[in-house]
């Protein structure tokens, strides 16, 4: 198998996962002006528990590039600049919230939340080698990048007032530092043991498998 781009070889051999992650009916009701306001305060709500448990897992993938990463592509950088994000993500959260009347103190986190933080909090262990964490997480992004981005493109029907929402991971900054993440990994894949490669392979389509059920959830709030 080439290993010079083995993410865009990963994606060709699993693109009905990985459509069914970036191209989500929940996203394509946002696209198409259907949303239902009920479900988008439903995902609101679950995101911010999400983004929490999310912030401490790019602490333990910061950890261990610190620790395995010889640098020569700024990892730590790029993960530093992450972090920062998703400080002011919180506090976008927060407001956003209190926009649309979400209490956040009362969000009970749903099941498929629940396993996604679970799943988040096993990629901590200090088992789990950088290459396969930053894996992971290069695929977290990712799906968020492509579906809000979907929603921008031109001809589409997203409501004005959920273009913010859109914008915030599907602006071009953002998808800049997507790909960045994405050129550590392949760097990282490129250098990799094959037990390694296989882990980051199952990783990425756990993520995937995930970020369904974690949009799905929204559908229960409808
Ligand atoms: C469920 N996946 C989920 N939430 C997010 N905020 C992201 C990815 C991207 O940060």
């Amino acid at each position: 198998v080439e290993k010079i781009n083995m993410i865009d070889t990963w994606l060709k051999k699993h693109s009905l996962i990985y459509v069914g992650a970036t191209r989500h009916p929940f996203i394509l009701s946002i696209r198409d002006g259907t949303v239902n306001l009920t479900s988008f305060k439903t995902w609101l709500g679950q995101d911010y528990i999400f983004v929490r448990a999310f912030v401490s897992f790019v602490a333990s993938v910061l950890i261990k590039a610190w620790k395995e990463s010889d640098d020569s592509g700024g990892d730590m950088e790029v993960l530093l600049g992450g972090m920062a994000a998703l400080n002011d993500e919180i506090q976008w959260f927060k407001n956003e919230a209190s926009k649309w009347g979400v209490q956040l103190s009362d969000i009970v986190p749903q099941k498929a939340n629940k396993d996604y933080c679970r799943f988040l909090e096993s990629l901590m262990s200090s088992e789990v080698k950088y290459t396969v964490a930053i894996t992971a997480f290069w695929a977290i992004e990712a799906v968020y990048q492509q579906s809000f981005a979907h929603c921008l493109e031109d001809g589409t029907n997203t409501p004005s007032d959920l273009q913010v929402t859109c914008q915030r991971w599907g602006n071009d900054g953002f998808g800049q530092y997507c790909h960045s993440l994405k050129q550590i990994v392949n760097r990282r894949l490129a250098k990799a043991l094959d037990d390694e490669i296989k882990k980051a392979e199952v990783a990425l389509l756990d993520v995937l498998e995930h970020e369904v059920e974690f949009w799905n959830m929204s559908d229960g709030g409808a």
